[in-house]
């Protein structure tokens, strides 16, 4: 039978992004994918138009009625949507110990729109603090959490430094926005490991989204930390190849 991964993250109509990608992701690595809702978005792939949170109590009442039936095997957490959110999203993290949890901290979509109020991030971290196998920002959200502004490899090295002491969770930290060429930047709180890889001209969405949700899959399948970065990376830069222009926006995953 197959493992069964759980998705707590917001709702993309277009499915670029958010749980229905997580959902795709987990079942091409070979897993069953179910889901707990944060939000629902309004949105194409052009832009983000509005965020409506669920009730935290209507979030815990979906993980909950999930676990009297199923056991999970490891948890993404995404797009929290508000701050309202973050005491259940802590439940569920302290609720589930012993398997792999990866945190992506979705702060703003490219688009520009705050997916999360940003005066609740330093409480988003501070209650995550020491509860996932894995944090996944991008620079901006690395720059966020850090208060650095991240220019170059040593940039993100430091605020990976920086972000690690604060959460005490090895750090991932996605560097797609880069010009010129992709670095992602793994502090297990002994080493880095970088991942570089050319950058393909394209705006595709749903990028974050889905390297984090590819590594909660390879870490699940027994590959070490800095493996599953290494593949997850991979796989991302595979799916980027293949994305396409369906809207008039942003290229979506096509796979
Ligand atoms: O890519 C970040 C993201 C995650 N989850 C949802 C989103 C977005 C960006 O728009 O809508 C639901």
């Amino acid at each position: 039978m197959k493992k069964i991964l759980l998705s707590v993250a917001g709702y993309d109509p277009t499915s670029g992004a958010g749980v229905s990608l997580d959902l795709k992701v987990f079942h091409i690595l070979g897993f069953q994918g179910m889901a707990a809702l944060t939000s629902v978005t309004s949105q194409n792939t052009k832009h983000v138009k509005e965020v409506q949170c669920l009730p935290p109590e209507f979030l815990w009442n979906q993980y909950t009625t999930l676990c009297k039936d199923v056991t999970f095997s490891g948890i993404k957490i995404g797009m929290a949507g508000c701050g309202k959110n973050i005491p259940v999203i802590k439940k569920i993290l302290a609720d589930n110990p012993n398997i792999q949890k990866v945190v992506d901290p979705v702060f703003k979509s490219s688009s520009g729109k705050w997916l999360l109020e940003r005066e609740s991030i330093p409480i988003y971290i501070s209650e995550i603090k020491g509860k996932a196998s894995l944090l996944t920002p991008n620079l901006e959200e690395a720059g966020l959490i850090s208060g650095i502004s991240i220019k170059n490899k040593e940039g993100m090295k430091k605020a990976a430094k920086s972000i690690h002491s604060l959460t005490h969770i090895p750090c991932f930290i996605k560097g797609g926005h880069f010009p010129g060429q992709i670095i992602n930047l793994l502090y297990d709180g002994k080493e880095f490991f970088l991942f570089q890889k050319e950058k393909i001209k394209k705006k595709v969405h749903g990028t974050g989204c889905f390297l984090s949700s590819s590594l909660l899959a390879y870490l699940i399948q027994g590959n070490s930390l800095d493996k599953s970065c290494f593949l997850a990376t991979q796989l991302t830069h595979e799916a980027i190849k293949k994305a396409v222009q369906i809207g008039q926006g942003q290229f979506i995953f096509s796979f």
